[in-house]
């Protein structure tokens, strides 16, 4: 086994210290929660003595067309198998849709609000329902076929949703592409996903900035020459641009959905045929396309959905992650609107034009349930009080955070000043494969620890094990992996099982493997100290420090490089590369920035580069990471060992490089 590095954050020291632990008034949500604390421990107790009862139980919280008769038939072992449901048939977006459709057409499925002031739609269960079934039928008529891949790379417009969802009534599998992707980054994907339409819009917004996403996306397709399977793109109109149109290929949304009736019959879809695949990072370089099934996944994404956020029938439901990110698939898209849920969606970013769009967002339509990220609490901890103590925010009931850590202090922050004391907070653990919250203190039910992720969910069998694969009993400290599967587990790589295999089941034999470490307090509470792998964690964007490397590699003046994360005040982690050029005295950094932003995308531009003579290694050639991450974040105490190295002077060298540097 692989000698992973197990870190503490020093969150439960800095909790420790400020004599908070427990805080029981972020426990009981106002009007009282759904289920009880201690009927969610009775569910944790079945699922964890009866999961075949209780996973086929929870299944019914969707409408199948043929209910399945048995639960999981997954297996850690040999070639790894994960199905969930496996002779059950349902449709996603007929779980998400038709059904509501029955019984509440006029209730409000979804409201839009553009940047632009005044830029706002609402659309009920009947409206969305009558979008979704008109793009569908585009999508028939250009000869999508079930188990077809289609890419949508739209920023946070309702037509990103409905084409999701059109996706799955038709039985395509979709490919959310993130609009910060370069040409580059979009092209791997396209080529590895054999996507043959694709949906973009004519130019995105983000602030003040605009986004020109067809034509990175034409460049994209350029670029994938032969190898592209794309025969259509609908260029979705966000700021109505005039963009260049290839005939043939490209069509007008508006034009091509107008044409259209406004139902369309859905597909009949087997438990087990893939619903998405999500392009993620791991510790090698090329991006892996995790597919996620549709039974399991819509039975884990309603159920968590349920159960962590407390979900009422009047919640306004605000998810403020990008839905190219898997917390948008689960949160914004498909927990919230399978459980016939009014979602939020808003394009605009936290403080643009000015401080406090957010907190407006909350107040304009009486946000029940607000879902973000540690980074989104930082930034706003940092603006001046009067920003947030001016909104009423009186409609919260509960405030989520995922994708990293959260900070007693923000986590003590957020509840005071955003939830004014009066609402439960949930910190959520979880990752593209786990589809959904794994570990969380579910909201009415689970006493939070400021910091802490809290318990594991009812049926998620999560066990620590040390670096020599022996599970830790107890309090203590390891690798986080999962004994059991659980409906929402990612089914495999896209075209390559093997190596779904051999990423996540090899290291702990005969677990899932999560990639993070983690300790575990005496009363079973988990405290997540990070990921153990070469995956950095940027404002809750997941970077493999090799996508990193390749990408700088191509530039010929660049002999290699290391990339590393090391702690930054507000994004979490900051990406920092060593860099060892051909020739030290001509080598400009700048051409670093551009080598990444070209071969992966300016969202993961370092922070931080260091030209240096030549990197610490160890005898077989190794790069010693730990060494540069203590370099680069001024840490020098406890440099450890360095005899190991192929030359111990060379950190002496780095030390006073990053001096110079600084
Ligand atoms: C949903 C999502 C997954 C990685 C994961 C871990 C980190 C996510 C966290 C957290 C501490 C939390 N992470 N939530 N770390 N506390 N509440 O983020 O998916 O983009 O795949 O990232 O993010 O390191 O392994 P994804």
């Amino acid at each position: 086994m692989k000698p992973f590095r197990l870190r503490t954050l020093g969150l439960e020291r800095q909790n420790k210290k400020k004599g908070r632990e427990n805080v029981s008034d972020a426990f009981v949500t106002p009007g009282g929660a759904t289920l009880s604390a201690g009927q969610y421990d009775g569910m944790v107790r079945e699922a964890h003595t009866n999961p075949e009862v209780f996973w086929l139980q929870q299944a019914r919280r969707l409408t199948w067309q043929t209910p399945p008769t048995q639960a999981s038939r997954s297996d850690f072992t040999q070639d790894v198998r994960i199905e969930w449901y496996a002779d059950g048939f349902l449709n996603a977006s007929e779980n998400c849709l038709d059904r509501h459709v029955r019984t509440q057409p006029e209730k409000t499925a979804l409201i839009w609000e553009g940047q632009e002031a005044g830029q706002r739609e609402v659309l009920s269960y009947r409206h969305l329902y009558e979008r979704v079934c008109r793009l569908a039928n585009v999508l028939r008529r250009l000869g999508v076929k079930k188990g077809d891949c289609v890419a949508i790379h739209l920023p946070m417009v309702a037509e990103g949703i409905i084409a999701m969802l059109a996706c799955a009534r038709v039985g395509a599998v979709h490919v959310v592409l993130f609009g910060g992707f370069s040409a580059e980054g979009l092209a791997e994907r396209l080529t590895d996903s054999a996507a043959v339409v694709v949906l973009t819009a004519d130019v995105a917004r983000r602030g003040g900035k605009r986004i020109p996403s067809k034509t990175t996306m034409d460049e994209a397709i350029a670029r994938c020459g032969a190898a592209s399977a794309v025969r259509h793109v609908l260029v979705v109109p966000v700021t109505g641009a005039d963009v260049p149109m290839q005939p043939g290929r490209d069509l007008r949304y508006a034009e091509e959905v107008a044409k259209e009736a406004a139902d369309c019959p859905a597909e009949r879809m087997n438990a087990l045929d893939p619903l998405f695949l999500l392009y993620t990072s791991g510790s090698t370089g090329r991006p892996k396309g995790l597919v996620h099934g549709t039974g399991g996944y819509l039975t884990w994404a309603a159920f968590t959905h349920a159960v962590v956020f407390d979900y009422k029938p009047d919640d306004i439901f605000w998810c403020t992650a990008d839905v190219s990110w898997i917390t948008g698939h689960t949160y914004v898209v498909y927990g919230p609107l399978a459980n016939g849920a009014t979602i939020m969606v808003y394009e605009g970013l936290p403080s643009w034009p000015e401080p406090g769009q957010w907190w407006d967002v909350i107040d304009r339509n009486g946000v029940t349930v607000f879902y973000t990220s540690p980074t989104v609490v930082r930034a706003a901890m940092r603006e001046d009080e009067a920003v947030v103590r001016s909104r009423s925010l009186k409609s919260l009931r509960i405030l989520g955070t995922v994708g990293e850590p959260i900070s007693p202090e923000a986590w003590h922050w957020f509840h005071d000043e955003v939830g004014k004391g009066h609402c439960a907070v949930v910190d959520t653990w979880w990752q593209t494969e786990t589809g959904g919250v794994m570990i969380t203190a579910a909201a009415g039910c689970v006493v939070p620890r400021p910091g802490a992720a809290a318990r594991p969910l009812p049926g998620v069998e999560a066990v620590l094990l040390d670096t020599q694969g022996k599970e830790v009993a107890g309090a203590g400290e390891g690798l986080l992996c999962m004994a059991q599967s659980w409906p929402g587990q990612a089914m495999s790589i896209w075209g390559d099982h093997d190596r779904f295999r051999q990423t996540y089941f090899t290291t702990c034999p005969g677990h899932y493997f999560t990639g993070d470490g983690a300790r575990r307090e005496e009363d079973g509470y988990y405290w997540i100290t990070g990921r153990v792998d070469d995956v950095v964690n940027v404002s809750g964007h997941r970077i493999g420090t090799a996508e990193i490397e390749d990408a700088i590699a191509t530039d010929h003046e660049v002999v290699e490089s290391a990339a590393v994360g090391i702690p930054h005040d507000l994004k979490g982690q900051g990406l920092v590369v060593f860099v060892v050029p051909r020739e030290q005295d001509v080598f400009h950094p700048s051409a670093v920035n551009t080598a990444v932003a070209a071969g992966v995308g300016r969202y993961a531009v370092p922070e931080k580069i260091y030209v240096v003579r030549d990197l610490p290694k160890t005898r077989s050639g190794k790069i010693v990471r730990r060494l540069l991450r203590k370099i680069a974040s001024h840490d020098l105490e406890g440099l450890g060992d360095l005899s190991t190295l192929a030359d111990p002077d060379i950190v002496g060298e780095l030390i006073a490089t990053v001096k110079a540097q600084e």
